[in-house]
């Protein structure tokens, strides 16, 4: 039996946000680092600990955080013990598309919010979608103000299309359609936006799929990839708050050894929702790190496992043969294993993410997505786009830096908001 733990609850069924206070369960760091897999049982065991520079190489167009004067400072298993508490102004920048971090980003975890309501949350994907909409609709209204649907108008729209993110190829079938229907006629630009909002809504409706937790497997293992920035680690914390509402069982490990601030996030993310957090030093091995958190998940018989990775260009093809290192070294463990690998993509970056997926795919089998940063992101289009070319399940979104702030992907509520219009 498949249990669909996404996208079916309202939020307002969701636990308070005093959820994690309540449960036991505490961060349980590895005091010492946890041994390497015997070479008897990992035929690849993870060996020496990769250097971590190629990790913080220059990244002009996708780092988030700012340059830091100091070096990355390694962090002995005493200074991991205590988690601290996150910072009062911990609301980090949007991920700035700009220059180039060189050595740890300071920790970023969001504050804590109150569960939105339904009404809530429709309202707050219209406002996060805003900068995405309000480029169409006013685009929208002034080539079709008491104006016919003739080829000129046509040309127009496919362009505003594509210039939204579309993509070429969803631009020419959402205009050819509205054509076969409308040519010739005097449309509204309300008529317009409801039309592609449909269309719209068609193409994303296959790729709007919860993820689906198998209650057979002890632990369900989730390997969270993607580029430097994208929102990995704060969409692992989201994703642990929901399970752990779901009454779920949640392990998370810390497999973004490179940074000593990739770790704290992580823990603090652990603390904030009851998940014990199995880490290392910062340098160990990513790959051995993540057998030994699957191998306690198992004796433990956690119900799900979420492995977070260090951000990594996908041209980068030293970092991204690590990524499949770690798959083969958790599959010595259970050959079926990852059973979702999703991969986190922020929406500000527009059409990058096409190649971010292609090549993510191809490495590590990528089979689900998540889109971040869709609140604020003038490029929220994009979407649409990567569900007609990879047809990959888009299993959530990311509306804000909040630990409330991941939400089923909703068809519907997607292009409706896309296209400015309200919920009904
Ligand atoms: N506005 C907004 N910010 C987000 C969202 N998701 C993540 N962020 C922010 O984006 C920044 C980067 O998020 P992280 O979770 O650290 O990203 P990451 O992929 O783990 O980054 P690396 O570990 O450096 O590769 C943080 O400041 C987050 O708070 C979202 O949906 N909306
Ligand atoms: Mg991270």
């Amino acid at each position: 039996m498949i249990f669909r733990w996404f996208g079916r609850k309202k939020p307002e069924e969701t636990a308070p946000k005093d959820e994690a206070a309540q449960d036991e369960s505490v961060i349980q760091e590895s005091a010492t680092p946890a041994p390497e897999p015997d070479a008897e049982a990992t035929p690849e065991p993870p060996a020496a600990p990769p250097a971590p520079k190629p990790e913080v190489e220059p990244v002009p167009e996708l780092a988030p955080a700012p340059p830091s004067a100091e070096p990355p400072a390694p962090v002995a298993p005493s200074q991991v013990t205590p988690v601290p508490a996150p910072p009062p102004a911990a609301v980090a920048p949007t991920a700035p598309l700009a220059p180039v971090p060189v050595a740890p980003a300071p920790v970023a975890v969001a504050a804590e919010e109150a569960p939105p309501t339904k009404k809530g949350w429709f309202a707050k994907l219209k406002e996060g979608l805003s900068k995405s909409s309000s480029k169409l609709t006013d685009g929208i209204t002034s080539i079709f103000t008491k104006r016919k649907l003739d080829d000129d108008a046509l040309e127009e729209l496919e362009e505003l299309l594509i210039t939204a993110d579309l993509g070429p190829a969803t631009a020419a079938k959402v205009t050819a359609e509205l054509a076969r229907t409308r040519f010739g006629k005097e449309v509204s630009p309300e008529e317009v936006k409801s039309t592609l909002a449909a269309e719209v809504s068609k193409i994303v409706t296959p790729v709007a799929k919860p993820l689906v937790l198998d209650p057979a497997l002890k632990p369900h293992v989730i390997l969270v990839v993607g580029v430097n920035g994208t929102g990995k680690t704060t969409t692992i914390g989201k994703l642990a708050r929901q399970f752990k509402a779901e009454g779920k069982s949640v392990m998370l490990a810390a497999g973004d050894t490179f940074r000593a601030a990739a770790v704290s996030q992580l823990k603090i993310w652990g603390e904030r929702t009851g998940c014990p957090v199995v880490a290392r030093d910062t340098g160990a091995d990513a790959a051995g790190l993540a057998y030994d958190a699957l191998e306690r998940a198992k004796a433990e018989k956690v119900d799900v496992l979420l492995i977070d990775t260090a951000g990594r260009l996908q041209n980068k093809t030293g970092l991204m043969e690590e990524l499949r290192k770690i798959v083969r070294v958790i599959k010595k463990l259970d050959e079926t294993a990852p059973h979702t690998t999703l991969l986190t993509l922020d929406a500000t970056t527009g059409q990058n993410a096409h190649s971010q997926v292609e090549i993510f795919r191809d490495m590590v089998n990528v089979n689900g997505l998540i889109l971040t940063k869709l609140d604020g992101s003038a490029r929220g289009g994009v979407l649409v786009s990567l569900a007609e070319k990879f047809k990959i399940p888009v299993h959530a979104i990311g509306v804000g830096e909040g630990v409330y702030d991941l939400r089923p992907f909703d068809a519907d509520a997607f292009a409706k908001s896309l296209m400015g219009l309200s919920a009904d």
